[in-house]
């Protein structure tokens, strides 16, 4: 029997293999035996028709693709490398990559070719929560782990649905309602999740920031704050609290959409129930507000001072399976390695330690702007890596013409038929889940060695080796001599060292230990209130909301909300072939509210025409009373969706504003 980890949400439930079957692990801390559909069935997409097998090659997209050797195709890449300027290159990874794969491709790319461009999908994730707990408290940290829920009187769970996100993690959440706990869900849409909620409040989309507002100062007006916490542990109190009480409370409710009373039946069970815990995803984080959504939320932990205590503190829950593991490294463009910033004390430190002199200056181009760049024909040369970018960056139609203005595209992908792949001129197979070994880190820091389940596909390989062949062909093979996933990981742990304060202690554990059982990395961080900031206190920042997304009218009336169903996992190369994971929900439909139906003339079931300012997609209307007047939901698995998406960014996270574009519904036959 092995122990391994599934390969999908940020969950990160446990696993055991044995002849070919695989059940939730029984042992492991987190599902304790449970796993959702997707996991159980993660054996059977390993294996799909579609699967790259060979590399393929070809000089323009016009043309078939030929297959390539190994040897062929890295040496190309180092010669198409080599005869540019390393600004003019770009890396695109994905918080779906191991810890292993990210820290060799960040190194090469970093601080060997010596470009900053190398950004990856969790940009469009969970950038916002990054920058929002780095302004707060100093660091990238997440304060609460999923057994602290146990803890928790209330859950408020704010733009997420992890009843089909988190599967497992809302399993324990519904077992631990009935001990008690009290749940508000705050989403436009009628979510699986709000069907468990004790109080589910329809807000208006993008006002999260008014309700938040107004929460605070209610907290302030009826003297429901922490003083002391206040006081003792973070700054800027007394400037936030005089900002906050200018603004205009009936304006601020009138925006949230909600009534009065489900106002006050939010504040009473704020005020009756002493441990609270929130959560949220990309309802927040996706937006051009996306860090302020963030801040406003964090803000009533620190006015309250439910926080560093057991069953409190604001829990952003990441999606991918090692997006934090993607942070940690520092494989995103707005970070140098471990936890660094770009700073001269911190690049001569990284310099030192990677034993060269090319680490840039400071930041890179993030994930759209690698893109807008592309478009002004800045950039050369970009290496995909376990991400479909022209699938999921938004504004897809200028995406599609600015990879077309890249000379040279390579994607890294197990499987041939992501959307991106038409715009390549390079595909080499990677080896996925199974097959391979390396960690990852789930949402709540918990590090978990993924084992090989299966004999690995001949002409495929790990990640982590194309960039070691990569850097070998460029001639860094010196800087490059590991021969298996560990050796990378012993000097990333090397590495964490260098860290503030050494507070990424992933050198405390082993690959040894990994196998037996999972590590969690910076237990107990807060617990004594002392912070990351310079004087090791919060920061309070009084935000308000700008309303800077689209706004609906005459012509494209409806705001479109866009996000997960429970068994499909994003573009579906995977989930997209396995039979049972179809039953749940169909791939392609647009939920509209019935009255807005009726209003517009669109029926139940009728094929129809999203469209946008930006283009348009097919799709079937299913209604549905859950959602919100004039808002109108699709989920990800239709591929084109962001056909339709702006690619607006939040100004400081450069996070995408997904979930805010307007559109009009029009029937197909009219
Ligand atoms: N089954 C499945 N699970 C997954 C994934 C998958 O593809 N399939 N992907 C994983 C990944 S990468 C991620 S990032 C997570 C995402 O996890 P979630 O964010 O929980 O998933 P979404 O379905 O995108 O839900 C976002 C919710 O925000 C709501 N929303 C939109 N705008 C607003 C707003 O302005 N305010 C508020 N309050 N709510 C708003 C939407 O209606 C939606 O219900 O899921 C992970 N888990
Ligand atoms: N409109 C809209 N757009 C969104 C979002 C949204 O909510 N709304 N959400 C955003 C978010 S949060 C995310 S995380 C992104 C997700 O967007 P993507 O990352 O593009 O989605 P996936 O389909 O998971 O793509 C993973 C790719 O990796 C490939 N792959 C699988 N295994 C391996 C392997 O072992 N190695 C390699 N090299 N490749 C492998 C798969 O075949 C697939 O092509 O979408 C973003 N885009
Ligand atoms: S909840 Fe997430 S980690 Fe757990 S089995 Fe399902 S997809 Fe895998
Ligand atoms: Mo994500």
């Amino acid at each position: 029997m092995i122990k391994s980890v599934c390969g999908y949400c940020g969950v990160g439930c446990g696993i055991e293999f044995e002849e070919s079957k695989l059940i939730g692990d029984l042992s492991y801390p987190i599902n304790e035996g449970l796993v959702c559909a997707k996991g159980v069935s993660e054996l059977h997409s390993i294996q799909t028709p579609t699967r790259l097998l060979r590399p393929k090659i070809r000089t323009s997209i016009e043309e078939e693709y030929k297959e390539s050797s190994w040897e062929d195709a890295i040496s190309l890449i180092a010669t198409k490398i080599k005869a540019t300027t390393p600004n003019r290159i770009a890396f695109y990874l994905s918080g779906q990559l191991m810890s292993e794969d990210y820290y060799i491709a960040n190194k090469l790319a970093k601080g060997f070719i010596g470009t900053p461009n190398v950004d990856t999908n969790s940009r469009t994730c969970m950038a916002s929560a990054v920058v929002a707990y780095k302004k707060i408290f100093g660091i990238d940290y997440v304060p609460v782990r999923m057994e602290d829920v146990e803890s928790a009187n209330l859950l408020i769970v704010a733009g997420a649905n992890p009843a089909e996100a988190h599967v497992v993690f809302w399993n324990k959440v519904k077992k631990l309602k009935k001990n008690g706990l009290k749940v508000v869900v705050i989403d436009p849409r009628y979510t699986e999740s709000a069907k468990n909620a004790d109080l589910y409040l329809p807000i208006k989309p993008n006002s999260d920031i008014d309700f938040f507002n107004l929460v605070a100062m209610r907290l302030i007006l009826d003297n429901q704050i922490d003083e002391e916490f206040l006081y003792k542990h973070c700054n800027d109190f007394d400037s936030y609290k005089k900002e906050l009480l200018k603004l205009p409370k009936t304006k601020l409710l009138k925006r949230t959409g909600l009534t009065k009373e489900q106002f006050e039946e939010f504040i009473k069970m704020f005020y009756e129930n002493q441990n609270t815990i929130s959560a949220w995803t990309m309802g927040l984080n996706q937006s051009s507000q996306g860090v302020e959504k963030n801040i406003a939320l964090i803000n009533l932990h620190l006015l309250s001072g439910k926080m560093s205590k057991k069953g409190n503190g604001p829990f952003s829950l990441t999606g991918q399976p090692n997006a934090m593991g993607g942070r940690e490294v520092g494989g995103l463009a707005t970070m140098l390695a471990v936890h660094l910033d770009y700073n001269e004390e911190n690049i001569a430190k990284v310099n030192q330690f990677w034993k060269t002199s090319k680490v840039p200056k400071g930041n890179g181009f993030t994930a759209v702007e690698i893109f807008h760049e592309a478009l002004k024909g800045n950039i050369d040369c970009l290496i995909i890596c376990h991400t479909d970018p022209i699938y999921h960056l938004p504004n897809r139609h200028k995406m599609e013409k600015a990879i077309q203005k890249i000379p040279f595209v390579v994607e890294i992908n197990a499987y041939n038929n992501s959307e991106t792949s038409q715009f390549a001129h390079l595909k080499l197979p990677a080896t996925p889940w199974g097959e391979k070994e390396g960690t990852q880190t789930n949402m709540d820091r918990t590090i978990t060695k993924q084992e090989i389940l299966t004999r690995k596909s001949i002409d495929c390989k790990d990640d982590w080796m194309v960039f070691k062949l990569l850097a070998d062909a460029l001639g860094y093979g010196g800087k490059f001599a590991y021969e298996k996933p560990e050796d990378i990981f012993k000097e990333y742990q090397e590495m964490c060292k260098l860290s503030h304060d050494g507070h990424l202690d992933i050198y405390k554990t082993s690959y040894q230990e990994l196998t037996k059982k999972p590590f969690v990395w910076g237990e107990g961080l807060f617990d004594t209130n002392e912070f990351f900031t310079p004087n090791k206190k919060a920061n309070l920042f009084c935000v308000s909301n700008k309303t800077l997304s689209e706004k609906p009218n005459k012509i494209y009336p409806f705001v479109l909300l866009t996000g997960r169903t429970r068994d499909q996992w994003h573009s579906g190369t995977k989930t997209g072939f396995v039979e049972n994971l179809k039953k749940f929900k169909p791939e392609n439909f647009v939920e509209i509210h019935p009255l807005d139906g009726v209003e517009f003339g669109i029926k139940d079931g009728s094929r129809v025409w999203i469209q946008s300012p930006r283009g348009q997609i097919e799709s079937y209307a299913k209604y549905n009373e859950g959602i919100m007047r004039k808002t109108v939901f699709i989920p990800i698995t239709n591929k084109k969706i962001n056909y339709l998406t702006d690619d607006l960014l939040d100004l400081s996270s450069k996070e995408p504003d997904y979930n805010h574009s307007v559109v009009r519904i029009v029937s197909y036959f009219q």
